[in-house]
């Protein structure tokens, strides 16, 4: 489990000499995001200045990590490439397969019993390729790799939209699908297009009932959803080193919901101290040695104007806690204003469920401040008006927790602590009643809100806020409640004010775990046997996508035109079926599922032009499949916002979907859909999405010429014989369109070709 200070030292020893080099070339002042990007180049050599925005690089990332719900796909297609160990270490983490129900010890025995067959898979994987494997309890990814593995100046991918999160520990950490981290586990290098910088220099200090959370929750209302996408968010200012690392880590994580390719801090004392009290001092002495790499330059600082594409200031002294919701991370409400916001939109005020926890919000830190309300609305008399659970962000936190009070204390409130996971996070709550559809409020200090997420209900509206004010709002049971000016009641009708919170960064007396919940793997694994059932619903071995014919793809369906937001969840929808992530052919039954059809408003009907009637948008796919038609999907912003699963682009794949054309793609879904072998395009001309009707037939027409930088044409055959050309655009360079050639990135992989 102990991370390899001898990794870390190689690295340091190279930053400096290369960052110097880099510095030179580029001519000026470095951030830490280039600093860290120069440093980690796969070539080992700047040697030139890259284009932000444009150059797609080639970078040697020192770390992967993997969560259960993505892992499966990842090492199923880890298995074909041949490979007998990983080639840079790598862990596997169970978190997102346990249901929240009951808490923790029912809910993580059911867990294991129900997903034996996929923990033992993971598991055995993990032994088998050299993997270190967390199991089911001991945490979510983000925390244990936070605790246990993230260091300043590192880059790492991991197959989680939130990898982002170890950025508070200084890292560059970057989410990304399965066949990414299938380059990095067999030894090759990892491509991105050089990120956009976007500086937001932080002022002043939190105060009062303002937390971390406040910070990302603001940027998030600012840059709103897509506004961080292909870009870097580097955090600075004294508001920035006044932080604790764990809150570094919350603003990092949360920068996923804008779309950011990931966020990062310059080294400080906060992490000095995280670092240590992780029982990592020697990293403290590794670090120190390279201090001035580990940061942006002063100049950079001094005139952030002068190096960053885009430059947000917050002053820390002035925020205010904020609301975010509902249905969207980026729909921002000082805590000030809610009441008239709420009134206005109709939302229900009633809270019915206060859930702290999550990878973003799970910290000692968090656990500490929150239960500071709790205690104070105990001492005080005040019956909480909402339920309330949390999910504690690793075991160690929880252990810690527990030995040191904070739970007994939750606890005091009837809360539910449920086991260390995503849980009630990504649809792993059994909420009693959800399936009765009502309208109401819960809130929560996750970070995603989309529709049905939490529970399944679309009626359920969901607010993203600090853990703090999660545990003041449960406490009310309103969405109106302002803890800086309003009153509660007590059992003897008293008005009584909750004081701000407080809580210890971290644990005075250190932390403390019996089992941290980790499996070394095997010193040599070649003897592993790694069993796939054939008759399993859960785990299904990957058959290779067919390659590309080398002619222009003639007679196309439109599947579906998606209307609106269209994010991950809707397009492979997590929740009850996160355990088919194993199964390609059964999880493609949820494919678009949650996706609103344009012509009909309705989510899950669309027609079928063999037949003329309206069916599921997976049975329609299969029915185009079986007659040997190809289809397309067309959508609009940000298609594919969210996670990082990559079944959202392999479910299309296997039902025979060829093209998905959008307005705009959130990141990691473009480039899942180019490694599994999709034409992933955009409209020329956004306009052009109206031309689309839902009768059209679609033809290439110069496909065969696919090259970089050249739109494709495709021609949209209308019901009465009329036709519109469109013009699409598409980000694929020579390799990339190699994987398109190949029918995907592992095909090539896979031939010893890649
Ligand atoms: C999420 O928060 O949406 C998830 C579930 O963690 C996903 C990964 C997945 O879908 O398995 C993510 O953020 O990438
Ligand atoms: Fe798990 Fe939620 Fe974090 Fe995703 S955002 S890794 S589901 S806790």
């Amino acid at each position: 489990m102990a991370f390899d200070i001898e990794m870390i030292k190689k690295v340091y020893a190279t930053m400096a000499e290369r960052v110097d080099k880099a510095r030179q070339i580029v001519g000026r002042p470095l951030t830490l995001s280039e600093k860290i990007l120069y440093s980690h180049l796969w070539d080992g050599n700047p040697t030139h200045a890259f284009t932000r925005g444009k150059d797609y690089v080639d970078f040697a990332p020192d770390r992967v990590a993997c969560q259960d719900a993505t892992a499966q796909m990842a090492l199923l297609q880890f298995m074909h490439a041949g490979k007998k160990t990983v080639a840079v270490p790598t862990t596997v983490h169970c978190d997102h397969l346990i249901q929240a129900k009951v808490g923790a010890t029912t809910d993580l025995a059911i867990a294991n019993s129900q997903s034996k067959e996929v923990f033992d898979f993971l598991s055995s994987v993990s032994n088998k390729y050299g993997i270190g494997f967390w199991k089911p309890g001991s945490g979510i990814i983000h925390q244990i790799v936070l605790e246990n593995y993230a260091f300043p100046g590192g880059m790492m991918i991991g197959t989680d939209s939130h990898t982002v999160n170890a950025g508070g520990l200084g890292m560059l950490a970057i989410g990304v699908g399965g066949a990414d981290a299938v380059d990095v586990m067999s030894g090759m290098s990892w491509e991105l297009k050089f990120p956009k910088l976007i500086g937001v220099k932080l002022t002043g200090k939190l105060n009062g009932w303002t937390a971390p959370k406040d910070v990302i929750l603001k940027v998030a209302d600012i840059l709103t959803v897509k506004g961080g996408t292909g870009a870097i968010v580097e955090y600075f200012g004294e508001g920035a080193t006044n932080m604790s690392c764990t809150g570094k880590g919350t603003i990092c994580n949360m920068g996923a919901e804008i779309g950011a390719t990931t966020s990062t801090f310059g080294y400080d004392d906060s992490m000095r101290r995280y670092l240590a009290a992780t029982n990592r001092q020697d990293i403290v002495d590794a670090a120190d040695k390279v201090a001035g790499y580990l940061t942006g330059d002063t100049e950079v600082y001094a005139n952030p104007n002068n190096y960053f594409d885009q430059v947000i200031e917050i002053n820390l002294s002035e925020l205010e806690p904020h609301i975010n919701g509902p249905f969207t991370p980026d729909r921002g409400t000082p805590v000030s204003k809610m009441k008239a916001e709420a009134a206005a939109n109709g939302w229900p005020l009633k809270i019915e469920w206060g859930l702290i926890g999550s990878c973003t919000n799970s910290s000692y830190e968090d656990m500490a401040r929150a239960a500071s309300i709790v205690e104070q609305a105990v001492a005080h008399g005040i019956t909480p008006k909402a339920e309330f659970g949390i999910n504690p962000g690793s075991e160690q936190i929880r252990y810690t927790i527990e030995r040191d009070g904070i739970i007994a204390t939750f606890e005091k409130m009837g809360t539910k602590v449920f086991t260390n996971a995503c849980g009630p996070c990504i649809g792993q709550w059994d909420r009693a009643g959800a399936e009765k559809q009502e309208k109401n409020t819960i809130v929560h200090s996750f970070n995603r809100n989309f529709s049905k997420r939490a529970d399944g209900n679309p009626n359920t509206h969901a607010f993203v806020t600090s853990p703090e004010m999660v545990a003041a709002l449960a406490i009310s049971g309103d969405l109106s409640f302002n803890p800086i000016t309003d009153t509660l009641l007590n059992d003897k009708g008293e008005e009584v004010r909750l004081n701000p919170p407080h809580g210890d960064e971290l644990p005075k007396r250190g932390f403390d775990v019996e089992d941290a919940g980790f499996q070394a793997p095997a010193a040599d694994g070649s003897n592993v046997q790694v069993a796939v059932s054939p008759t399993s619903d859960r785990l299904q071995l990957l058959a290779p996508f067919d390659a590309w014919d080398g002619k222009n793809i003639c007679g196309a369906k439109l599947l579906i035109k998606a209307f609106g937001k269209c994010t991950t969840d809707h397009i492979s929808m997590a929740g009850p079926w996160l355990r088919f992530r194993g199964h390609l052919d059964n999880i493609s039954n949820n494919m678009l599922i949650g996706a609103v059809n344009a012509y009909n408003q309705e989510a899950n009907k669309v027609k079928n032009q063999l037949t003329g009637l309206y069916d599921a948008v997976p049975s329609v796919a299969r029915a185009y499949k079986a007659a040997g038609i190809p289809s397309i999907v067309v959508g609009d912003h940000n298609y594919g916002e969210g996670s990082s699963r990559e079944h959202a682009a392999m479910e299309p794949r296997f039902l025979g979907v060829k093209a998905v054309l959008v307005k705009s793609f959130a990141r990691i879904h473009e480039t899942n859909l180019k490694k599994q072998g999709m034409l992933a395009l955009t409209f020329a001309n956004e306009a052009d999405y109206d031309k689309i009707q839902e009768n059209d037939t679609i033809n290439f027409l110069d496909l065969t010429e696919f090259t970089p930088g050249q739109p494709l044409s495709l021609e949209f055959v209308h019901a009465d014989g009329s036709k519109d050309v469109i013009l699409a655009n598409h980000t694929y360079n020579d390799s990339q369109i190699g994987w398109y050639v190949a029918g995907s990135a592992l095909n090539l992989i896979a031939a010893g070709k890649a």
